[in-house]
Formats: C-alpha cells, structure tokens, sequence
C-alpha cells in the first residue's frame, strides 16, 4: 500500500473528499479548457475535431466518475441481489450524447462550447461508433444496460474488448467491400483499465483425478495454457438520477510476454508466439448475425467470457462473504444472451467444485437457480452446436461436467417417460453421429430457472417447435419478454425536435415512463398540433436527405415519401422483396403510369456477412437497380433509390427521426422480435409489415388501421411450403411477371451478364424458404395503400403520430421491469450524490 499508516484516516480522507464537479456551463467549459490546453496540449492551429470531442468526453467522464463510486459503494452497502448481463455482444454506439443527456447537461454543454467559439454537432461526429456488436442482439444488450440504469437496478454487463468491431462497409462498384474498424486506435475515452481485476483463464491440457485434503477423490485440469483476462469498465449512466452502472470487457492478454529462452536462441517469431496466440481471442468481433461459423476461436472467445466473467462475480461474492455460499443463488442471477454464453453453465460448476471443494448436488442447486436463458432465433442455422473434440481439446474439464450434467438429465427423462428412448436421444445434450456435438441452446435450458422468447410469436412458437420437448417436461421455466429499445437514445436524443413538442406537451416525464405518450393521441385532431408535427418530420427528413446527398450523391427531395428498410442483409428479411417492387414502380413509370400513388425515395441500408454470398449479391442488385432508376430523369420525378453503406448505430439516428415509410416484411416466423421496427414507430414512421416478431404487438398497439399489413401469417407459410408454386404464381401475375422479365433479360445488369443469376433463380424454385413470390402481389397492393395513405396528408399526420403516441410498450424500461418482476427480483438501489440538494 502506498500510504504510510492504513489506521490513521488522514490520507484517505484527503485523497477520496472530493467536492462534487459543478454541472453549469461554466465549470464545464473551465475542465474543457483545460483538457484540451494542458492535457491534450492542443492550440487555436489544431483543425480536427478529434481534440475538442477528446477533451469533452474527459470532462463528462469526471462527472460520472464520482457517482459511479457512489453507485458502487450504494451496492454494497445495500448487500442486494444482483444481475450479469452476460453477452458477447453490446453494440453501444456512440456515449458523448447520450453521457449529456443522462447527465442532464446537454444545454450546459453546448453553452460552454459555443461560447468557446465551438459547434457541438460538429464535436459530436468526431466519436467512433462503438460497433462491439452484430445488429438487434447486440444493440439490444445496449439498451437494456440504459435501462437497468434508469430503473437504479444494480446489473452489470460482461462482454468482450475487442479491437475490431463490426467490419466497415465500403461500396465499390455496387459491391460490399468489408475494412477492418480499428476504433481503438485513437484510444476510448470512456473506459477505465483495471489491471488489479485481472483473471487467469485455463484453455487445453487434460483432466487428472487425485485425493484431496479429506481423501476425496476429485478431478483436476493440468497442464493448461492459460491466458489472461484484463477487465476495462464503461460508465453506463442512469437517466438523471446519479445512478452509474457497469459494463465490464475483457481483454486477453498473455501470461508472459514473450519467452526469453526463445528470443536469446535467436527465434523471435516462436518467442512473441504465445502473445499472439493469447491476444487473438478478443482481437475481432466474429462479423455473423442470426448464423453461427463454428470456429475453434469462437468458442475460445466465448469460454474466455463465461471463465473471466465468474471468476470476477465469485471475486466479488469472496469479498463481502467469504467462503460461505449459502445465500448465493439468492443474491445472483446471470442473464444469458443467447446460448453465446452458455458455457457459463458448466463453467460455473466448475469453479464451485474445483476451486470453492463443493459437491456437485450443492454445486447443481446453486447453479440452476442462479441462470436465466434469453433465446433470440428459431432460424436452425443460428443454433450453436460444438463438437465434442473441439470441447475435448480446447476444455476438457468443463466437457467432463456437461457429460455428468447430461448423464443425470437423461436418468430424470427416463424416470419421468420410461422406454421412451427416442425422447432421450431427441433431448441429450449430446447430439450422436460421426462427429458428436454438443448442443448449446439445451445444455442452456437444463441449467436455467428461466427461459425466454424476445416477442409473443416467438416465445410461442419455441414453446410448440424447437424446444416443445422441453415445455412439455418444465413448463414454469417458459416466458416471453417482448424486446424493448430505449427511449433517450431513439427518442429524446436522436429526435429533439420531437422531444421539444412533447415537453411542451405533455411535459417531460415521458422520457423514463413512456407510456404517457398515449397523452399526445387526442392531438391528432388539432390542425396547429398536426402542423408542427408535420414541421418536424420534415426537418428530420431534411437532415437524412443531407446525409443520403454527401454519402450516395443522390438528391432526396424532402416532399417524396421516405421508404426505409436498414437492417443486416438477410434472405429471410427480404430486402428482395423490397427491390423487387421497386422494380415494380419502375416498371409502370416506365409504361407511361404518371402517377404511382405518391413520390418516394426508397432507401436500403446494412451489412452482409462476409461469407454469405446471396446477400452480398443482394447488395449489388439495390445499387444497381438504384443505378438505373437514378439515372433516368422521367422516373426520378416519381422514384429514387439508394444504398447507403456503413450502416450502424449513429446513421440509425439520423434514419429513424427521418422516416415516413418503416419496412418490416420478414417472412412470417422468421424474425424473432425486430428492434428497429420500435426505433421507426416511437418517431413517427408508418410501418409495412407481416405478422412477424413484434409487429404483431406493434400493429395491436396502433390499431390496424394505422399499420399496412400484407403477407402470409407463420402458419400459413408453414402450410404453403408443401404446394408452393412460385412459377405458377408469376405467370398468372402480370406485375411479377414483368418485374422478372426486366430481371431475367439483364436490364439491371447490361454490362455484367447473369450475375443476378442465382437470385432469380431463388424467386422461382419451389423450395424458396422465403416465399418471396407467394408475398409480392400482397405487397404491392399494401404499398399502394401507403401511398394513398400518404398523399392525403391529414390522414398521414394522424397515422403517425398515433404509431408514436401508442409506442410506449416498447421501451426497453417496460421490457426491464417484466425482466425484474418475472425474472431477476432486483430491489432498486438509490444512491445520493452530495452535489444533490
Ligand atoms: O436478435 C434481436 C431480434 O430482435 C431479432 O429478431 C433477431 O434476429 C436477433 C448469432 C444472432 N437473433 N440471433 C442473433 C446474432 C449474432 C450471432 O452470432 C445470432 N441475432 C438475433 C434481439 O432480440
């Protein structure tokens, strides 16, 4: 310790009695200033932006460093129950912002720079998306951390440094070229390293049994070659209300950092092998939504998380309690996104025996009580499976233990169905064959107290498909938990037009209690009310057409109707549905048809994996599709098309506010939930959609009448797919019969002959998973209707600020509260900053 004496106060007092940081513009600009002169050691020559952002991140950053201590200190003073949100995911974005808005200094700190001669806006683009995430999983664990924060829960997040996020989209020639998203590199204000939480994480070596102190015999794991894991803490700031919470990520690192022998022997590369081996595990965010790739490094990520993110919660519990374990299951809960970490469960288990002695029917109870699953896909193609020798080389130990917690589940099946064996082999957590796995989402329920859809359609139809063996022998653990977003970032920062209307409105409690947007429904009869709110639909869209002009060279004009669909290219979500009918418009422009119901600019936006072909040969065919509508003067009158690349979290802010037209045309069934449908209805946009994931609830809200439906519903599809007839269909439909004929003959690929070849070849095979031609002539009839709809503009008006008004089920805030009442049974803690009252 590097105080002279621990028991004289002295010291401490002075170094921890700190007088609390004001909060007016003064104080700010005065920390600003100093940043940026001293610390950074900028002047008035410096040009970029980068500076100014710097300095005021560290500025905020000190402004939630004194309550996130407090909040820290509430915790344990309040020995509450806690939560870990365990995700290799959490796609936050941007923080500079959203630290403002929950701080409550937004006003304060534009005054402060703009009486230094600065301009937020500016400043505010300077930050680096924090891409740590894929698309819906990933941004959802962002929202919930706000909103565990907004409701004082004391709930952590664990995820994963990594270097790399999410790759960068560039377009070339109408093609996704993928970059690498080096967001580090300029270094991230926003977390705090903390080298004294460092946790060593085993990986290889083999199993060995041997007698203990007591004559036990026990299994020990030896021989490992170990990694360390390096925690970094990000302030996950409550809304107004002094309350910080934590996300953890760890960085891998190697135990040593290169091997002296080898190096004096003259073998450099051999001698730094170890760092790198060891320092790849949190290099690169695996860039596959709602797929799995099952690489060995993969699961190396995974396990690092489940190993690092216990041992630091078992740290934890040591320090308040000891080794007494007896109330653990009581005071934790770990919340499972997805079955990425689902190695927790036999990990956790492996702690609690091998390094806390503890028997495994103590060991079992304390697990299964204490983790909670979270499912967010049917699609089989996302369902993780491991092989069992990638587990046996890799971590054989923990592999032992899902064998044992496999042997005792299959006994309670066949006591519970004698003889039934095929149920056994359907249930094993081991899936037999040449190569046996292990299956995740299983080994997943087994160990859970909870498991849990992310929307009503989808938390039934797990019930009755995927998991129906399992409903059938635990039916308490099933429950839904509609998924949810927040409403400071996709409402009160990304739209503050809106959010000035509604203040003065309604006043200000809407923003951490959404439901009372409800208040604003009777204002749809108001002409002033529907006139201010049309003001500021077209501002917004004037900012995305902005962004659309200097990023794709393409003039949106802000009185057309803006159709937008952005989300990961997926065949299943249907971007193609989406071209084809602008196919369609194209066409009857084309034809001599003067009027296509309203003028629309039609925007498509999001990343393709990088191996997934179709979809990146669906991003081809919006850009040239959008190439050849563009280009044509007689049709730009009515219709235009572009692609915007790099989709993420920031451009979604600037969508969102801007959008009249919301595209949600998924195959019914197929998604899960959708988030970014809640994004587009909280601002105003009219959603297109199937009876698919959440739109069902969404279209409940908003009444039918202010939502376009069209589609088969989920069963029907699963009905069609026996007769389904796409051929048949496109003859006897004259509109899809011309959109494939303008397809088939290369008149959006002149120069690149059948390169589209593949897709159309999709559109008409019987075996179409997607049923995208079953769909068409349903959707375009619905398009029809939005843009009659949308032509008669009091009728619009109304339509959308009824989806707003009805939005307020989706805050990720109700969504938490269900996971608290239902799941966690957190008490909110409170802390009280001495700068209050
Ligand atoms: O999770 C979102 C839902 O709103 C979406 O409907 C759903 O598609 C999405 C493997 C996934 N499901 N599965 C993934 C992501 C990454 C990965 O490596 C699967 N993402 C979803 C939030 O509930």
């Amino acid at each position: 310790s590097p105080f002279k004496d621990l028991t004289d106060s002295t010291p401490n007092e002075r170094l921890f009695k700190l007088d609390p940081l004001g909060m007016d513009a003064d104080s700010i600009g005065r920390d600003f200033q100093h940043y940026y002169a001293h610390t950074l050691g900028r002047d008035r020559d410096c040009r970029s932006a980068y500076y100014p952002y710097k300095a005021l991140a560290v500025s905020l950053r000190d402004r939630l460093m004194e309550r996130w201590k407090l909040t820290r200190h509430a915790h344990d003073q309040a020995n509450c129950k806690r939560t870990y949100y365990l995700s290799l995911e959490f796609l936050m974005g941007r923080s500079l912002s959203n630290a403002l808005l929950n701080l409550g200094i937004t006003d304060e700190a534009r005054q402060a720079l703009y009486d230094m001669g600065l301009m937020y806006e500016e400043i505010e683009s300077a930050e680096m998306d924090a891409g740590l995430g894929n698309g819906g999983l990933g941004r959802l664990a962002a929202c919930f951390l706000d909103s565990c924060a907004t409701l004082q829960l004391p709930v952590k997040g664990y995820g994963l440094r990594y270097d790399f996020g999410m790759f960068r989209q560039l377009i070339e020639n109408g093609r996704q070229l993928e970059e690498p998203d080096h967001w580090l590199r300029d270094g991230n204000p926003w977390e705090l390293e903390r080298p004294e939480y460092t946790q060593r994480i085993p990986f290889g070596g083999h199993t060995e049994t041997h007698q203990d102190d007591q004559g036990r015999m026990v299994q020990r794991w030896v021989n490992t070659h170990d990694v360390l894991a390096v925690p970094y803490d990000i302030p996950i700031p409550g809304y107004q209300n002094d309350t910080i919470n934590t996300l953890r990520l760890w960085s891998a690192t190697a135990t040593d950092v290169f091997d002296l022998g080898e190096f004096n022997a003259g073998s450099y590369p051999e001698s730094v092998a170890a760092k790198n081996d060891a320092e790849h595990i949190t290099m690169v965010l695996y860039p596959n939504d709602a797929s799995e790739n099952g690489k060995e490094l993969r699961l190396r990520q995974q396990y690092f998380l489940a190993c690092a993110s216990i041992k630091d919660v078992i740290r934890e519990w040591q320090r308040l309690h000891g080794e007494d374990f007896s109330a653990f299951a009581d005071k934790n809960c770990f919340q499972l996104n997805d079955t990425h970490p689902a190695v927790s469960v036999p990990e956790l288990m492996r702690q609690l025996m091998d390094l806390h002695h503890m028997q495994w029917d103590e060991a079992w109870a304390i697990a299964s009580r204490t983790m909670a699953y979270t499912n967010h896909t049917l699609l089989p193609e996302a369902l993780e499976r491991w092989p069992v020798r990638l587990f046996q080389q890799l971590l054989p130990r923990v592999l032992e233990i899902i064998y044992e917690i496999n042997a005792r589940f299959l006994s309670e099946v066949a006591s519970r169905w004698p003889g039934d064996m095929d149920r056994q082999r359907r249930m094993s957590l081991i899936e037999e064959g040449d190569d046996p796995q292990v299956r995740m989402a299983f080994l997943a329920i087994v160990g859970s107290f909870s498991v849990n859809g992310v929307a009503a359609l989808h938390s039934e139809l797990l019930k009755q498909g995927l998991f129906r063996d399992w409903f059938e022998l635990w039916p308490e653990k099933f429950n839904n938990k509609t998924n949810g977003v927040t409403p400071r970032r996709w409402l009160a920062m990304c739209n503050p037009g809106l959010r000035e209307l509604l203040d003065e409105t309604i006043g200000n409690h809407w923003v951490n209690d959404l439901s009372q947007l409800e208040k604003i429904a009777p204002e749809t009869e108001d002409a002033d009310f529907r006139a201010r709110w049309d003001q500021i639909k077209t501002d917004n869209k004037r900012r995305l057409a902005e962004m659309v002009g200097s990023t794709c060279r393409i003039e949106f004009p802000v009185e057309f109707m803006f159709d937008v669909q952005v989300k990961r290219i997926h065949e299943y979500k249907r971007q193609l549905l989406n071209i084809l009918h602008v196919i369609h418009l194209y066409n009857r422009i084309k034809h001599g048809d003067g009027h296509i119901g309203a003028p629309r600019c039609v925007l498509i936006g999001g990343k393709a994996a990088p191996g997934y072909e179709i979809a990146k040969l669906i991003i081809k065919l919006a850009n040239n599709v959008a190439k050849v509508v563009n280009a044509d003067r007689q049709v730009t009158e009515q219709l235009r098309m572009a692609f915007i690349p790099d989709y993420r979290v920031s451009v979604m802010e600037i969508l969102a506010p801007g959008t009249d037209l919301s595209e949600q045309i998924s195959t019914a069934g197929k998604e899960a939930s959708g988030t970014g449908n809640m994004k587009f209805m909280m601002n105003g946009a009219v959603t297109i959609g199937t009876l698919d994931g959440a739109n069902i609830e969404i279209r409940e809200r908003v009444g039918d009448e202010n939502f376009f439906l069209f589609g088969l519903t989920a069963e029907e599809v699963e009905h069609t797919r026996a007769h389904y007839d796409p051929n048949g269909i496109i003859a006897h439909d004259d509109a899809l019969r011309e959109v494939m004929a303008l397809l088939e003959c290369g008149h959006f690929n002149q120069f690149e002959p059948g390169i589209f070849d593949s897709i159309i070849h999709g559109i008409r095979n019987p075996h179409d998973p997607w049923l995208t031609a079953a769909d068409f002539d349903s959707y375009r009839q619905a398009q029809q209707q939005a843009a009659e709809a949308y032509m008669d503009r009091p009728r619009w008006l109304r339509m959308s600020i009824l989806n707003s008004a009805h939005s307020g089920h989706f805050s990720s805030d109700r969504t938490i509260a269900q996971y608290n009442d239902e799941i966690w049974k957190l008490t909110p803690i409170a802390p009280t900053h001495p700068g209050k009252r």
